[in-house]
């Protein structure tokens, strides 16, 4: 992967291979994500009419993919989890497919009432048969139109069951939600206002505070990056450390101002979402009785699942940036619309080819 978004590619564009989206719905954010209860939205793997793997649309869209969330989702949490399940290790005298995967934690809001289908639920792990020929695909010689991505059939519950017999729920997010005091976040950190002060020993204790904050920021840092961190140093701990030593003993400078281009909101990387993938996309997998029931006004969202630039091959905090980013464009299309809300990330569980690096850099308060 890459840390802080150091190239836009997502993926290494050797790695080509299939895509999938799940969710899970949860009662609460702190469920345990392994296990049963998944189900799967989306699939892509090898597209004969553009000739691209899943993975190189992602990489051509710069590390990005959109997906429209089937409409008759019932309101509350979720889990998403983005797939990739890459080939280019699968030659002739190995077999060694890999998988890069990312969860991130939704929160679904509108009036839709109802269960998942439970027949259309797997369990994670366990979803995927080992000796699945999926895993097994040679992309050096094998026929790619031939190539069927691996797991369940996709599940997409659209409709309604009986827009007469609609049931109301009514559902406000209240765990992960971005606390109003953070200042600027990296994954899972948040910044808050440092101590005011008055003389030198309060800017001093300012300071301590603030690269405390720091150092804590650069700990938790997951393999995405720590940008966040970057700007807390520069623009607040390092201002407050010039100021102690000038002598301008009132502060904090800059109280409570929200701090980087819209660090607190983790906007998309470079700022443009693609196209959702399967916009339009009919219900899948609905055949005979449907327990999802929707709400008329409760129409599809959207999420980027898997901003891979943030997401691929990552372990910890990911996708969650990116649908959180997305709740703001999905509000601007329709206020009935359910709003999709990332608040944390979870954790992957599948082992990464590539190591992550972390910034070596560690905060240090240089105080004389
Ligand atoms: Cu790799």
């Amino acid at each position: 992967m890459y840390a802080d978004q150091a190239s836009t590619s997502g993926i290494d564009p050797s790695h080509k291979g299939n895509m999938a989206i799940y969710l899970k719905k949860v009662s609460d954010m702190n469920t345990e994500a392994a296990g049963s209860g998944w189900f799967k939205i989306w699939e892509e793997g090898y597209d004969a009419e553009t000739k691209r793997w899943a993975t190189e649309r992602m990489i051509a869209d710069k590390g990005l993919l959109s997906i429209q969330l089937p409409s008759a989702l019932p309101t509350g949490y979720y889990l998403a989890r983005h797939e990739i399940i890459t080939l280019q290790n699968v030659t002739n005298d190995k077999v060694d497919a890999q998988f890069y995967v990312g969860c991130a934690q939704l929160f679904i809001q509108g009036t839709t009432a109802g269960t998942i289908r439970s027949d259309k639920q797997v369990s994670i792990p366990g979803h995927i048969d080992a000796a699945d020929p999926a895993l097994f695909h040679n992309i050096y010689k094998d026929d790619p139109t031939t190539y069927k991505p691996p797991g369940p059939a996709i599940f997409f519950p659209t409709t309604d069951a009986s827009s007469a017999n609609v049931k109301v729920q009514q559902s406000t997010q209240t765990e992960g939600v971005i606390p109003t005091t953070c200042l600027v976040k990296n994954a899972n950190w948040c910044a808050t206002e440092v101590p005011s002060y008055t003389d030198e020993a309060g800017c001093w204790a300012a300071s301590e505070n603030c690269f405390q904050q720091l150092d804590a920021c650069y700990t938790a840092a997951p393999p995405t990056g720590s940008a966040g961190c970057k700007v807390w140093e520069e623009q607040k701990c390092a201002v407050l450390q010039q100021a102690c030593q000038a002598g301008n003993f009132r502060g904090p400078p800059d109280a409570g101002q929200k701090l980087g281009e819209g660090a607190v909101d983790q906007p998309v990387p470079g700022g443009q979402l693609p196209a959702a993938i399967n916009a339009g996309q009919a219900g899948q997998g609905e055949e005979g009785s449907q327990e999802a029931v929707s709400s008329p006004t409760a129409a599809a969202a959207t999420t980027a699942a898997a901003s891979a630039s943030a997401t691929v091959e990552a372990a910890g905090a990911t996708t969650a940036e990116a649908a959180s980013a997305t709740s703001a464009t999905v509000e601007a299309v329709n206020e009935t619309t359910a709003t999709v809300e990332a608040a944390s990330a979870t954790t992957a569980e599948a082992p990464s080819c590539m190591r992550s690096r972390r910034p070596a850099r560690r905060a240090r308060r240089a105080r004389e």
